[in-house]
C-alpha cells in the first residue's frame, strides 16, 4: 500500500509537507481532505487522526498527525539530502529553533489575516470589526519582522547556505496572508529576496502548484458545509 498523505493545500502545514514530498520524489497517494467542505469531521478521517486536522499521514498501519512530525518521518524514512535537516549539531538546532517557534510565533497570525480579510467577510458574509483586523495585521507584522531579523538575518536561508525544512515551513506560512490580497513582501526587501531564493530552490513550478489554491481568490463552494468550521474560526479569531 502506498504511503498516504491527507492534505488540503489551503493549509500552510499541508503545503510544506506536499512540497517536501514532491521535491524529494517521495511516492505517495494524495488523499484530499477538503477542510471547507468539513471532510475533516468525517468518519473515515477520524480513523486516521482524532485531532481531525491536516496534514496527516498513513504508512501501512502507522498513522501520524502534525506537520513537523510528518516532515521528520519522511526525511528519515526516505533519507533525503542532508541539507533538509542537517546532521550538523548547530545547523540542526537552528532548524529546530525555527520549527519550535513557528507553532506559536506565526502560525495563527497568517491564518487569522487570511480568514479576517478574505474568507469571513467575502465568503461567509461575516462582518469583521476593523480593530480585530488591525490587531491581526500588527501581530503578523511583528512575526514577519522576527523572521527577517532573527531567523534570516544576512544568510541566504534560515540555517545558512542551503534551503532546509525551516524555510519550507516558513514560506508556506508567509504566503498565507498573500492569498487574502496582502503583499507581505512590499517594503521588506530581505523577506522578498529570501522568498525568491526559496522559490528557486523548490522550483517555480512546484511552488506555484502548491500555492495556486490560496492565490485563486474567494473559493467557490457550498457554504452550508462550513458551519462547524465557521463557528470554530469565529470562536478563535473574533
Ligand atoms: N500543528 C498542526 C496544525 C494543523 C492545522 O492547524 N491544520 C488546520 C489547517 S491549517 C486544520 O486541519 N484545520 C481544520 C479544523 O481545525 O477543523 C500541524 O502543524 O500539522
Amino acid at each position: 500500500m502506498a504511503l498516504e498523505l491527507y492534505l488540503d493545500l489551503h493549509s500552510q502545514p499541508c503545503r510544506s509537507v506536499y512540497m517536501f514530498a514532491k521535491k524529494n520524489n517521495i511516492p505517495f497517494e494524495f488523499k484530499k481532505i477538503s477542510l471547507l467542505d468539513g471532510e475533516q469531521y468525517g468518519e473515515e478521517f477520524g480513523k486516521i487522526t482524532l485531532i481531525r486536522q491536516v496534514p496527516a499521514l498513513r504508512d501501512g498501519d502507522f498513522c501520524l498527525a502534525e506537520s513537523i512530525a510528518i516532515l521528520l518521518y519522511l526525511a528519515e524514512k526516505f533519507k533525503t539530502a542532508d541539507f533538509w535537516y542537517p546532521a550538523d549539531l548547530q545547523q540542526r538546532a537552528r532548524i529546530n529553533e525555527y520549527l519550535s517557534w513557528q507553532h506559536t510565533g506565526i502560525r495563527l497570525h497568517g491564518s487569522k489575516v487570511f480568514w479576517l480579510q478574505l474568507l469571513l467577510p467575502k465568503l461567509l458574509g461575516v462582518e469583521v470589526p476593523q480593530d480585530k483586523l488591525d490587531a491581526a495585521l500588527e501581530d503578523l507584522d511583528s512575526s514577519l519582522k522576527l523572521i527577517e531579523e532573527k531567523f534570516i538575518q544576512d544568510k541566504p536561508f534560515i540555517a545558512g547556505d542551503h534551503i532546509s525544512l525551516a524555510d519550507l515551513v516558513a514560506i508556506a506560512e508567509v504566503m498565507q496572508p498573500v492569498g487574502s490580497g496582502l503583499d507581505v513582501f512590499e517594503g521588506r526587501p530581505k523577506l522578498s529576496a529570501w522568498r525568491d531564493r526559496v522559490q528557486a530552490a523548490i522550483g517555480k513550478e512546484l511552488f506555484d502548484e502548491a500555492h495556486q489554491m490560496i492565490l485563486g481568490g474567494v473559493p467557490v463552494m457550498d457554504v452550508s458545509k462550513m458551519q462547524v468550521l465557521k463557528s470554530k474560526i469565529i470562536r478563535l479569531f473574533l
